[in-house]
Order: C-alpha cells, then structure tokens, then sequence
C-alpha cells in the first residue's frame, strides 16, 4: 500500500487492486479533421497533453499494473447511435458522415483509432463505448471485477465530458477513483477547471485528483 499526495486528502493505493483508465485518446478528438473539431472545438489544447497521458501509461506498464483504454464509437450501421445523439446541433461533420480520418466516430476507421503515440499494448483492453460512461451497454464492468479492480487512475477527454461520466459512474458503484490532472483535457479550460473542483469537492464525492509526478512516484 502507497500513500498518494492526493486532493481533497491522501489516498492509499493498493497495488493488487489499482488500474488505469485512460479515455478517449481517440484521432477523432485530438487532431483536425476530427469529430472535436467538426463541434468548432481547438483540439491543440487536447493534443497537448499526449506526452503526459504516455508517460502516465509507461509507469503503470513499468509497475506491472492494468492499463484500460476507452474509444467513443459507433458501429457502421449507427445501430447503437441514438439519432437524439447523431442529430444534435449543427457540426460540419455528422457521427457516421465520411471525414478526412474516414468516417466519424465509427469503429474500424483511422479517426476512431487511438492516437498512435498511445497505442493500447498488447494484452491491454480497449473498451469501445457508444456513451460518454463507458459502463453504458459495454463489458467495462465486467472488465474490471475480472481483473480484481477497486481503485481506478483516471486520464484522458474531455475532463467534463467523457472522463468525468465514467468516474461517477464507477463512484456510484463503489469504485474509488483518482483523476490525474495534468492528463486529462478539455476543449474548455473552464470547464476542466470546474469539473476538477466538483470531483473533490465535498470530501472527494465524485474521487481524488492528484499530478501524474505524485501518481507516478507512487508506483515506483
Ligand atoms: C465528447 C468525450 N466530448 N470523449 N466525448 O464528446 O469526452
């Protein structure tokens, strides 16, 4: 067990029972062309912390600790794609329309991939989630009971959106989870800042935050 210089108070890790989930570090976010910059989003902000979001993952591999990744997308059919979802709001590209990174948000296409400097490795799961939670209509529950989780470090995008959902939903069941904070981004600095605040607030309502240097000097 490790004491981490969390926020709101110290959190002591367990070492057989903590993972890493790292969300939607997916093309179709991070680089032009995308389904983040069809929303009129600057995705540089996002891009920004690829090297944190690597160095985060290359310390849970080192410690022999579980990496999750995440991608939002949709199957080709848009089966599983609420039209309440696909027609929102006005974006140059719709989810299932072709865009420069093939089409958007659809499993199997380059924009839906993970950006390439954080490939999942071998034998790491990646959960493909057509919600912003990535427990709604996946096996990413059933995923961590396998791999005898409690406790999940959070990283990815975007902070409020989907990074946030699936820490209140694995905080409501029974989860304890810690967001790194300089590995997580949104299109918003606002609203990265806001989510942080209300995930700590409250004596850690929704989880701990804490810096990839603290969580990593943990693990060694
Ligand atoms: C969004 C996500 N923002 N991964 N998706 O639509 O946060």
């Amino acid at each position: 067990m490790t004491r981490i210089a969390t926020e709101p108070f110290p959190l002591d890790v367990h070492h057989h029972a903590v993972g890493l989930v790292v969300i939607d570090m997916q093309r179709d976010f991070i680089e032009a062309g995308g389904f983040g910059a069809s929303l009129g989003n600057d995705v540089s902000l996002l891009q920004a912390i690829v090297p944190t979001v690597a160095r985060l993952i290359e310390g849970f591999r080192a410690a022999g600790l579980p990496v999750i990744h995440t991608r939002e997308c949709h199957a080709p059919d848009l089966g599983d794609c609420p039209p309440a979802k696909r027609l929102r709001g006005s974006p140059t590209l719709r989810i299932g329309d072709e865009g420069p990174m093939g089409r958007v948000l659809i499993a199997g296409e380059p924009g839906a991939e993970i950006v390439p400097e954080l490939a999942p490795a071998p034998g790491e799961t990646v959960i493909d989630k057509p919600g912003k939670g990535a427990f709604y209509a996946t096996p990413f529950g059933e995923t961590l009971e396998r791999l005898g989780l409690t406790q999940l470090v959070f990283a990815g995008v975007t902070t409020e959106v989907c990074v946030q959902t699936t820490m209140r939903e694995a905080n409501d069941r029974g989860y304890e989870c810690l967001l790194a904070t300089d590995a997580t981004e949104s299109y918003f600095p606002a609203f990265k800042a806001a989510a942080i605040e209300m995930i700590r607030a409250q004596g850690a309502i929704v989880g701990w935050t804490a810096t990839t240097d603290d969580i990593l000097k943990a693990l060694s």
